[in-house]
């Protein structure tokens, strides 16, 4: 190389260092975020609220960092099947190399994928998944969606106290990781709480015609039906309960499946006092909620749930963790997500257990006019 090449090469090295060390703009890493929801199959309806409240949290993180740390998302849908999931976490993980993954939706699709990412290393945050054995799958897969072993014991000591409930029905899918979850610890606590189970029914995933097990639930005469099953399902057996003539004084209890506004869609006047326990209601007063439920509506032109609440909290939890380690790489990102503590969100006051699960206070709720409305504490 001549003397003056040589020079004006390095001119141009000095001037690039200079530039990355003195502006943010050229130093600030990009934070890739891969986000896997349902975006078609049966649990659609909670992928759509999710990637609404993720893409607000991206919109309002990005719009505030300016030069700044920034999000660069990769949005999966999953088609709410495990191979699906399967095949999308393989594209991120090693095609897009995202920092950290936020999803699948469904707990059935996350027993399957969640152990690729833990083998590689990269750090994984739920933000619906409810059933048991998630977190347990490794150190990198954390979750901020309340379980149902949180959620339903307070459902039932509620509904108990309120309803003063006796006897159940109990009718459940029994081929899936979340209402087969669901389904365990309901009986669990009904047995704790002397609440006598009646009888047992199952169904499975895609049936559309629920008569045969509600015919059997209505010759018992429950104080209530006490369902673990996914909004589609859930939505048909609400129909069909009322359809029979199971009356409204009868009232059906479910999980985090029931958590959907597609249950008042597709049931209309029969979804009318559903109680369902859940982690967040639109109405906490708190002043993140507020305005979040604000900017959602404004956006979006429909109200939130809890499914858009907790993708929004997901995406500001691993924003957080990245700029507090001050790194985009994975495993530093999962050892600030393991520190967080009392982190101010829509959820409330957030903070993950040992064991990486949320850990916030949950709530019941009952279908009342179309909307989800607190039933109690
Ligand atoms: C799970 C759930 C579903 C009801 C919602 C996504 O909680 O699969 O764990």
């Amino acid at each position: 190389m001549k003397r003056t090449n040589r020079w004006v090469l390095w001119s141009v090295v000095a001037v690039l260092a200079l530039a990355w060390i003195a502006s943010p703009a050229l130093c600030a890493e990009k934070l890739k975020v891969g986000l896997v929801f349902s975006m078609t199959g049966g649990a659609a309806a909670y992928g759509a609220s999710q990637k609404e409240g993720a893409q607000l949290a991206i919109d309002q993180i990005n719009a505030a960092a300016g030069k700044g740390m920034q999000i660069e998302a990769v949005f999966e849908d999953d088609a709410s099947v495990p191979q699906q999931g399967i095949n999308v976490y393989n594209k991120l993980i090693n095609g897009d190399k995202v920092a950290v993954i936020i999803g699948p939706t469904l707990s059935n699709t996350a027993k399957n994928t969640d152990p690729i990412a833990q083998k590689a290393g990269v750090p994984v945050l739920a933000v619906s998944n409810t059933a048991g054995g998630i977190t347990e799958i490794g150190d990198y897969i954390f979750r901020d969606s309340l379980t149902e072993a949180v959620v339903i014991p307070n459902t039932v000591k509620v509904a108990k106290e309120k309803l003063g409930l006796k006897k159940v029905a109990v009718f459940y899918g029994n081929d899936d990781a979340f209402t087969k979850s669901g389904y365990d610890v309901f009986k669990k606590v009904l047995q704790e709480e002397g609440i006598q189970i009646l009888s047992e029914q199952t169904f499975a995933k895609g049936d559309r015609d629920f008569s045969p097990q509600l015919t059997q639930i209505k010759a018992q005469n429950p104080d209530a039906i006490i369902c673990s099953a996914l909004v589609e399902e859930a939505s048909g057996i609400v129909s069909q309960a009322r359809q029979l003539g199971i009356p409204k004084t009868i009232p059906i209890i479910g999980g985090n499946g029931f958590n959907s506004p597609a249950l008042m869609k597709n049931a209309g006047e029969a979804a009318e006092g559903v109680i369902v326990g859940a982690s967040w209601n639109a109405s906490a007063t708190n002043p993140l909620n507020v305005k979040f439920v604000e900017d959602y509506t404004k956006k979006y032109n429909r109200a939130p749930d809890q499914f858009a609440a907790q993708a929004f909290t997901g995406v500001q939890i691993v924003y957080h963790a990245a700029t507090a380690a001050k790194s985009v790489e994975r495993k530093a990102i999962r050892d600030a997500m393991a520190k967080i503590k009392d982190m101010d969100t829509v959820l409330g006051s957030f903070g993950f257990t040992e064991g990486r699960d949320a850990n916030h206070t949950p709530v019941v709720q009952e279908v009342k006019g179309g909307k989800f409305v607190v039933f109690g504490r």
